[in-house]
């Protein structure tokens, strides 16, 4: 029973566009009616009709601790007594910026700002500054937030809707941006040859989530670590899905390559508002007020989202383990998969990076945008009506990924696979 959605739904369309406040909550891909959601606690949301699904989701990965920690609740009640806002600089932040620090080495200095699109739209301006350079190099299916020089061939929820490049953005503004092929280092190399010297930064998501997950083959960091450095361009992981998803030290540790800056969000708010973006004190001694490169913000480490970031960063550091509790989660799912497709002969595939993963609906291996895309988006449609009828919630979209929490427990990843299994062998899709 969906009433109260469908009522909220209606309303919602009067006064917010789509009815929504960011356009993959629509269900414009998977149809049908957004569940309104009335609360969430652990590794379960629960909408306004009273329905509970297991959520992997997650806020689009925030909740790796499961919603409403406790002591992140406790934290956030403790701060909001002390006063919501100054718009003057705090302890937390200053503890932020070196537990960043600290746990990503590369972040040796950094900024902190309102979301992932924010630390991207910075650290691009920085690199430029830095550079002198205008050009950037971005990646097919790749999404970084929603500044306008980067809808080009975005990812996400960009994917579905009716304009891949969104209307709106002058040409002017798109033509500095160059696309590559992800995984396709040639690709990476003609816009080098093409434009020497021009280029300010490559930016790349180290392990590509938006357009459902696939992983950097062998030696695609490293080739753009070393192309970077040979063309004197920057190297910017944008890590607002990686950073803390993957470990402590995200991408650049789990593949051991060191950025020029990186980029930071999700995570690091512990689901309030928080992004982050640093690197070398050399880079970033560009930003004001030390530097020429302007950037601002009134909420920028506001005291609330710092007390909520900092206490979900202590919880990760003090019990790393949950990594490998997570990985292990999600290689349960990655197997389901893999023998419905190696042992039933279902056209899927999975790509699992640590506790990131993708169920993709193609018959072969999805490696880049092109394969992403050549996925069965219709029968995506009804595994996710599926999994929502037997109260699981994974993301409206087949170029997402699915978050898994701590919370999750074994029950949750059995229930979930049996209504995997279910949707294949019982359907006989
Ligand atoms: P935000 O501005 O949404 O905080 O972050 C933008 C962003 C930047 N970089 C990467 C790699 C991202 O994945 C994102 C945002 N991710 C999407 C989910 N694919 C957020 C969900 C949404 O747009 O509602």
């Amino acid at each position: 029973m969906t009433t109260k959605s469908e009522a909220l739904f209606e309303r919602a369309k009067k006064h917010i566009p789509g009815g929504v406040n960011s356009p993959v909550r629509a269900f414009g891909s998977v149809g049908g009616t957004p569940r309104f959601i009335e609360s969430a606690k652990g590794a379960r949301i629960r909408d306004v009709d009273g329905n509970e699904y297991i959520d992997y989701v997650c806020s689009w990965g925030p909740a790796i601790l499961g919603h409403s920690h406790p002591e992140v609740i406790e934290a956030v009640k403790k701060a909001c007594e002390q006063g919501l806002t100054y718009g003057a600089p705090t302890e937390r932040e200053v503890e932020m910026a070196e537990l960043l620090s600290k746990l990503v080495p590369a972040m040796e200095v950094s900024r902190l700002v309102s979301s992932g699109t924010e630390a991207v739209m910075s650290a691009l301006r920085v690199a430029r500054g830095f550079t002198g350079r205008d050009k950037i190099i971005k990646f097919k299916g790749n999404y970084h937030g929603h500044s306008d020089g980067l809808l080009v061939k975005a990812g996400s929820a960009a994917l579905t809707t009716a304009v891949p490049d969104s209307a709106g953005v002058p040409v002017d503004y798109s033509k500095h941006t160059l696309v590559a092929s992800y995984n396709d280092k040639g690709s990476v190399e003609a816009l080098f040859e093409a434009n020497r010297g021009q280029i300010a930064a490559v930016v790349v998501e180290p392990v590509a989530a938006n357009m459902g997950v696939v992983a950097p083959k062998d030696d695609f960091l490293p080739f753009l670590r070393k192309i970077t450095k040979e063309e004197g361009a920057l190297l910017i992981f944008d890590e607002v899905i990686t950073g803390f998803r993957l470990g402590l030290g995200g991408a650049s540790e789990f593949y051991q390559v060191t950025p020029d800056l990186l980029t930071f969000g999700k995570i690091i708010g512990g689901g309030m508002p928080v992004g982050a973006y640093g690197g070398k004190r050399e880079i970033m001694d560009m930003v004001s007020p030390v530097g020429p490169v302007y950037q601002a913000g009134t909420l920028s480490g506001n005291p609330i989202a710092t007390a909520a970031g900092l206490t979900t960063l202590r919880i990760l550091k003090n019990d790393p383990s949950i990594y490998d509790r997570l990985a292990n989660k999600a290689k349960r799912l990655e197997d389901t998969v893999r023998s419905l497709k190696e042992d039933e002969g279902y056209n899927i595939t999975c790509n699992r990076v640590g506790s990131l993963l993708s169920i993709f609906f193609c018959e072969k291996e999805v490696t880049d945008y092109d394969s992403a895309l050549s996925c069965d988006t219709k029968k995506y449609t009804d595994y996710f009506w599926h999994m929502i009828k037997s109260g699981i919630y994974v993301a409206p979209s087949q170029f997402e990924a699915m978050f898994l929490s701590d919370a999750h427990t074994e029950k949750d990843v059995d229930d979930t696979i049996a209504a995997i299994k279910e949707f294949f062998v019982s359907k006989q899709q």
